[in-house]
């Protein structure tokens, strides 16, 4: 199919009047290079959100789920090769690669945009090119970034939909002088006159692109998750980590909670997980103790800004949740259950012969007749998962019954308390108290976690994940931990900064089953937590933090050895711990600011005294 452009069609959905020049010019090089069949502006409407499901559904890349089980929802199968994020496909091109960093790939600007400029010529063939405006944040929040992205993936434009709030106002933002980031995506898949299209077309070669200079994206090739959806890992955490350093704020890997308890006093809580390691279970949490409540937030991203009263704030800038579906189920994550019974986008989990979904996690046991996430029969004996393990969920935050009613305030919320975590079987208690600021960003700069199926790697491979924000940083991770610094400095004085913690939920016995019961039972290490904020409980110094002197542990069935080796260090592991994140902290070299160090001394200093 040869067009030129004058031939192409343009679907009008938003006015034409409001489309910025400088957005319409960036429209019209995208269009001349990946010369698309169709060019759609869309403006979010739910009107536009049925023509992509219809579209989707003839072409075979939605199914609709049984309407009386799952009403209004929908399950999408990817290519067994498109599942995940892939961190190896993933660069930052900086001018200079220390820039980058050693945790990142990186690849020279010029060098880049030449591969991607052919590989992206035609690379759009016989599809439509969407442009979806999108704010990050309320529209009106000081904290809001605006975004433009451009896709040929109708999966993409109805995730946007839900992940973000796209809405035709943003251009007007833009015309009136808003910055924005321009995230050009493409699957890479041209279609050629009468070949029919795949149910989810991607390409072998991927490449995820970060200008952190030019604050630009440009993604090749993958139609799945962080990958594609571009405002999410792309935008709001690389370029806004790079926006943030440079603008004195910080856009950070993390839930956002708001805790209240017994006795009626509310609490904002951040907390950074690794991948798949318990933020959307933490940001709905159900408390098994009595009398508390936790409110959700946001379950991914976070982005923290001194206010005018010198408090660090936080918003979510996101508007819906991805969340992993396996290990999802009434018992861990009752909120989440129920926000999924309607109105949802399922990927890669499977199906039962009514029509519903099932994964790993959701029941005991699975169901006779499942089809696969691949679409094959499931044979339940082969030892095979029925759900891949990083198959998601894509629904709005307005489905979440446990949303805060400060979810869409423009001035964000007043954070309490930062928690750090991570995976770990040995070594990190329970839970511990930073010192200080200081010593909470070396605890965040020494994190390490156990891999998950988030991200491609060896499941389980111990890996250092600073601040669970490795793989999303857009620069030097020596310079992010400075940023880190300078925000302690920038709130000391204020009076009250925000304390930091770190909890490791995956403690493991001998025989390799989890120590601690985690879920709802976490509500107790929330109250030792509030307690603290309060000074209304005393805690005992070891080297690596303060540690509770006891837990409410009432009504846990848990063993006097298990309770000591939740809340106590062994200085063997500890030590050992402090070797291995001293050679991962020498690659950044004279970008590793001295504290880091000074901190890890005393460490080393209080382990030997
Ligand atoms: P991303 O969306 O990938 O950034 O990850 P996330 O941190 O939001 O992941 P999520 O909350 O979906 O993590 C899911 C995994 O964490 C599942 O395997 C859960 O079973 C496990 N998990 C969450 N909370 C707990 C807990 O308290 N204890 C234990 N043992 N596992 C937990
Ligand atoms: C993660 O991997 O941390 C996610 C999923 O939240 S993705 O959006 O694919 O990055
Ligand atoms: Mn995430």
């Amino acid at each position: 199919m040869s067009m030129t452009l004058n031939q192409r069609s343009t679907e009008t959905r938003t006015s034409a009047t409001h489309r910025p020049v400088d957005v319409q010019e960036w429209v019209n090089e995208a269009t001349a290079l990946l010369e698309p069949h169709t060019v759609v502006w869309c403006d979010g409407s739910p009107e536009e959100a049925q023509h992509l499901i219809d579209v989707m559904v003839a072409q075979g890349t939605m199914t609709r789920l049984n309407d009386d089980l799952r009403p209004g929802s929908y399950l999408a199968r990817s290519e067994p090769t498109d599942v995940a994020r892939v961190e190896s496909r993933t660069f930052i091109c900086s001018q200079d690669p220390q820039d980058a960093g050693p945790t990142n790939n990186w690849e020279d600007p010029t060098a880049m945009r030449e591969t991607l400029r052919g590989l992206s010529q035609g690379a759009m063939r016989g599809r439509t090119l969407y442009v979806v405006p999108f704010s990050m944040g309320p529209l009106n929040s000081p904290m809001a970034r605006f975004g433009v992205q451009i896709t040929d993936s109708p999966y993409v434009v109805l995730s946007l939909h839900m992940m973000v709030r796209v809405q035709p106002e943003v251009l007007a933002g833009i015309s009136e002088g808003a910055s924005w980031v321009k995230c050009l995506h493409t699957v890479g898949a041209p279609l050629q006159e009468g070949q029919g299209d795949t149910a989810w077309p991607c390409n072998e070669t991927k490449y995820i692109s970060h200008f952190p200079e030019t604050k630009e994206i440009w993604s090749f090739g993958s139609a799945y998750g962080g990958n594609a959806l571009l405002p999410k890992k792309a935008f709001a955490l690389r370029i806004a980590s790079v926006l943030a350093r440079e603008e004195g704020w910080m856009a950070e890997h993390m839930l956002l909670v708001k805790i209240t308890s017994p006795e009626g006093k509310s609490y904002r809580v951040v907390a950074a997980f690794p991948s798949a390691c318990g933020k959307t279970n933490f940001a709905m949490m159900q408390p098994t103790l009595p009398g508390w409540k936790v409110e959700t937030l946001g379950d991914d991203i976070a982005w923290l800004a001194p206010g005018a009263d010198g408090r660090l704030r936080a918003i979510n800038p996101e508007a819906g949740f991805f969340g992993v579906a396996p290990g999802t189920g009434a018992g861990t994550n009752p909120v989440a259950m129920d926000m999924l019974s309607s109105q949802t986008v399922f990927t890669n989990v499977a199906m039962t012969s009514e029509g519903d979904v099932w994964w790993e996690g959701m029941t005991k046991e699975a169901p006779e007749g499942l089809t696969d996430w691949q679409g094959q029969p499931f044979d339940k004996d082969s030892g095979a998962l029925a759900a891949h393990p990083n198959a998601r969920f894509t629904v709005k935050l307005g489905a979440c019954a446990s949303l805060a009613s400060e979810w869409d305030d423009p001035e964000g919320v007043v954070v309490d308390a930062i928690i750090f975590g991570g995976r770990r079987a040995t070594t990190m208690p329970l839970v511990v108290e930073a010192r200080d600021w200081k010593h909470g960003v070396f605890l965040g700069a020494t994190m390490a976690s156990e891999k998950t199926a988030a991200a491609e790697g060896t499941l389980g491979e111990v890996r250092r994940d600073p601040f669970a924000m490795v793989p999303f940083c857009g620069y030097n991770m020596g310079d992010y931990m400075q940023n880190w610094l300078d925000m302690g400095d920038r709130l000391r004085g204020v009076g009250r900064m925000p304390r930091i913690f770190h909890v490791n939920w995956f403690q493991k016995d001998d025989d390799g089953r989890f120590i601690w019961p985690g879920f709802g039972e976490n509500s107790r290490v929330v109250e030792w937590i509030v307690n603290r904020l309060e000074g209304a409980v005393a805690a005992e110094p070891s080297p690596i933090g303060l540690l509770p002197k006891s837990l409410n542990t009432e009504g846990l069935e848990l063993s006097e050895e298990a309770l000591r080796s939740l809340l106590s260090v062994s200085p063997e592991l500890v030590s050992a711990d402090l070797d291995d994140a001293e050679e991962f902290l020498a690659q950044f070299g004279d970008r590793l600011p001295p504290e880091i160090l000074s901190e890890l001394h005393a460490t080393r200093e209080r382990l030997s005294s």
